[in-house]
């Protein structure tokens, strides 16, 4: 039986407890609350892992990219591509909305109105401030993942300058990573089950009415994150990658899987991080990188829905936007992403800030509140495929990919 479970693909045993996941949550309804404990606990695994497999790939990566222009070509390009796929996603949010206008004529009646989360009013000096890993310890303790990744670069540039004195170090964390990536196989593991019971759950919860109430909203959702996903990363791995686009997206089904099921980013990290190294041929260093920096800075599923949000909720209070204020949103929107933490419900909470840039009343949060857990998951299964995407075009753009690895994807 082991036996015939293991033979099956780990992506097709994931989408299957996906699809099933579903099927029981429907038919379940909101007992079905009483199996997500099977799911809280995979992504406490996948969590578990985060940190360790940051902090030893990360240093084990630069200083196997072995010196520092290259680092700089990999960072730069990788810095580019999230700036300007940052801004093709806010605006395809603001044309949408713009074009479609859910928020005009709601019914107010039939939406179920939910909890405005606090706003995370992080002065820019506070949030530049929460860059430098003052204390590395407590950057750990905290899973805080940017300045992680500063303190980690700091180690793997150190180690290079280092030169011959470096050599043990890095051997150490040559092997540290080796480990964290067996490690994560081991958890990945889980995957199908936590899937399964995070999928029934969500299923169970979220009543039919309030999304229909809301359906334009969600619905533009989700089709700006498909344009995202199967449009602008499509000709990026195809134009610029110069890759065939069927075995990538192939490479990452785990990854989306799971960032569908668990909403979060930094929970996904691990999983993104072996898709883009084991099935896409990314080297460990460009992996190690460009997916962990994303995962942190590049989210243009948030960002395409903060710039939708904000005509939405202009729309049900009549609140008339000018060019400028569509500048105001481009720009706060893409703060918002690059601000918005890796777990479930950061979107919702950085519409503090957009709607406010442009004087949108915050009770439109109220209104999305109750079916933003739909959203949020294809927001962050778009915001992790960028990263997938993004870290498969840099690793092309500087010679870190072995390209057999992704194409022989093409006949499984
Ligand atoms: N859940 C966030 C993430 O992990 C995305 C969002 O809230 O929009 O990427």
């Amino acid at each position: 039986m082991l036996g015939f479970w293991f033979r099956i693909p780990l992506w097709q045993r994931v989408i299957g407890a996906l699809i099933l996941g579903v099927a029981l949550g429907l038919f379940w309804g909101p007992d079905a609350e009483a199996i997500k404990i099977i799911g809280d606990v995979f992504i406490a695994s996948i969590k578990m892992l985060v940190v360790p497999l940051i902090f030893f790939s990360l240093v084990s990566g630069v200083a196997a990219i072995g010196d520092l222009k290259k680092l700089g070509a990999v960072g730069g390009r990788a810095m580019l591509l999230f700036v300007v796929t940052g801004q093709i996603s806010v605006w395809l949010g603001l044309l949408m909305g713009t074009l479609i206008q859910p928020g005009a004529g709601l019914d107010q009646s039939r939406i179920q109105m939910g909890t405005v989360p606090e706003a995370a009013t992080q002065s820019w000096r506070e949030m530049i401030l929460s860059i430098v890993p003052q204390s590395p310890v407590q950057v750990m303790a905290d899973v805080n993942v940017l300045p992680l990744i500063v303190f980690a670069l700091l180690i793997g540039i150190g180690i290079l300058m280092a030169k011959e004195e470096g050599a043990p170090l890095i051997r150490i964390f040559d092997a540290g990573s080796v480990v964290m990536q067996k490690v994560t196989m081991i958890v990945m593991e889980l995957t199908p089950f936590g899937v399964f019971a995070l999928m029934a759950w969500v299923a169970g919860s979220f009543g039919t009415d309030a999304l229909l109430s809301l359906a334009k909203l969600v619905g533009l959702n989700y089709a700006g994150c498909l344009i995202i996903i199967f449009g602008m990363y499509s000709a990026m791995i195809k134009l610029l990658a110069k890759l065939p686009v069927k075995p990538f997206f192939h490479g990452i089904v785990d990854a989306m899987a799971v960032s569908y099921s668990t909403a979060s980013s930094n929970a996904t990290l691990p999983v993104t991080m072996r898709c883009a190294e084991e099935n896409l041929g990314v080297s460990n260093s460009v992996a190690s990188f460009v997916v962990a920096l994303g995962a942190t800075i590049n989210m243009n599923g948030t960002a395409m829905y903060l710039g939708l949000a904000t005509l939405f909720g202009a729309q049900i209070f009549g609140v008339d936007l000018s060019w400028a204020d569509y500048f105001m949103i481009s720009i706060t929107a893409t703060l918002g992403a690059v601000g918005a933490a890796g777990i479930p419900g950061a979107g919702l909470i950085m519409m503090t800030l957009v709607f406010s840039s442009v004087g949108v009343p915050l009770e439109t949060i109220a209104f999305v509140a109750g079916v933003d857990r739909i959203m949020d998951m294809m927001r962050t299964t778009t915001n992790v495929s960028g990263d997938a995407a993004v870290a498969t075009t840099v690793a092309v753009m500087t010679g870190e990919i072995d390209r057999e690895t992704m194409v022989s994807l093409e006949d499984v």
